[in-house]
């Protein structure tokens, strides 16, 4: 399958996050990506860089303050010391119920509140670099399913599922999915279908979307009441005003089986199949994997081959954007598996 990778995906390298009140290793790092490569290149994928500029989605996507925030961010942080140029920023403080989110601080660290949902999102100093250009590939897969290829895989990180219009969130900075989405709007699409298959619901690409209708969201997650991202991602959470109908949760508990996954796949297709669809655009994330080590489902190696084949039976032209999954050695495998699940799918149909 065609890939769009990201050239600059290992400037964005932050060291370490917190995990259970320490610092750790990020989960999220660049040999992800590395092993996605590798393996797409072993199977014979062709791997191109962007080809487009998806700056106008972007501002469609994110507000112009959070796009600016993003663009100057490790600026701001190295000018209110030189040291701080080997240090990552954290946010300490959030403007939560009852607190402005109006009006932006000047002071950094209070911006960076302001514009995250957690604490576990590090920047480096390549994280604008990095990000702008898994946007670009993002709209690049886009383009080329636009233009009639039947689909297109963006290689990217970091994800981007968790943030939404104005925050960073969860690894994720530019919704790339979404920039997938909205770039297929602006090139003929008129029903989007956005399924989004990572283990954790994608808060993000929901509110971007949750008043239109003219891009569906479809999500199957770990069950929020005990899973990241907590806040987002219940059954009763069906879109508003004009989009009200056009977003689908299926929170799964942890320790959900494969078996019983694609049970709520089936629900989930049999959806997109009555919106009547004219274009999928898949939020792929691997981390439902068995061994991911932060996520708590069952999927196979193999049960991802036959994750493609499903997806191809909708017959939609279809953009597939990496999101998570933190089992990097057998990332690779898994990703290839999917797509290639889904050429044969095709092939033999
Ligand atoms: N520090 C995606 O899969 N933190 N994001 C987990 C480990 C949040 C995952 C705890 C996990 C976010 C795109
Ligand atoms: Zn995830």
């Amino acid at each position: 399958m065609i890939t769009f990778h990201n050239p600059f995906h290992q400037g964005h390298a932050p060291v370490h996050e917190f995990f259970r009140g320490e610092r750790v290793p990020c989960f999220e790092k660049p040999q992800r990506v590395d092993y996605v490569e590798e393996a797409l290149r072993l199977r014979g994928h062709e791997i191109v860089p962007p080809d487009v500029d998806s700056s106008p989605v972007l501002a469609q996507i994110h507000t112009p303050r959070y796009l600016a925030f993003l663009q100057n961010a490790w600026q701001q942080w190295v000018a209110l010391d030189p040291a701080n140029a080997s240090l990552q920023p954290f946010p300490s403080v959030w403007p939560v119920r009852s607190l402005r989110s109006d009006v932006e601080p000047d002071n950094f660290v209070a911006k960076l509140g302001l514009y995250s949902m957690d604490n576990g999102t590090p920047m480096a100093e390549g994280t604008w670099q990095a990000i702008k250009a898994g946007a670009d590939a993002a709209a690049s897969a886009a383009a080329r399913v636009a233009q009639g290829a039947r689909a297109a895989f963006c290689c990217t990180r970091p994800p981007g599922h968790h943030a939404g219009p104005d925050f960073m969130g969860g690894y994720c900075f530019i919704n790339n999915a979404a920039v997938a989405a909205q770039w297929l709007r602006s090139q003929g699409s008129t029903r989007v279908a956005l399924l989004d298959v990572d283990y954790h619901h994608g808060n993000g690409t929901q509110s971007i979307f949750y008043d239109r209708s003219d891009v569906l969201f479809v999500s199957l997650h770990g069950d929020p009441c005990t899973e990241y991202p907590f806040y987002l991602g219940h059954a009763d959470e069906a879109g508003q005003g004009e989009g009200a109908g056009f977003n689908l949760n299926l929170p799964l508990p942890a320790g959900t089986s494969a078996a019983q996954w694609f049970a709520a796949l089936e629900q989930a297709l049999w959806r997109i199949a009555q919106y009547d669809a004219d274009t999928l655009v898949v939020s792929l994330g691997l981390d439902a994997f068995e061994d991911d080590p932060i996520s708590k489902f069952a999927l196979k190696t193999s049960d991802f081959t036959r994750l493609g084949e499903r997806l191809a039976n909708l017959g939609l032209p279809t953009v597939f954007v990496l999101e998570g999954g933190y089992a990097a050695e057998e990332l690779g495998t898994n990703a290839v598996n999917v797509l290639e699940g889904f050429e044969q799918q095709v092939a033999a149909a």
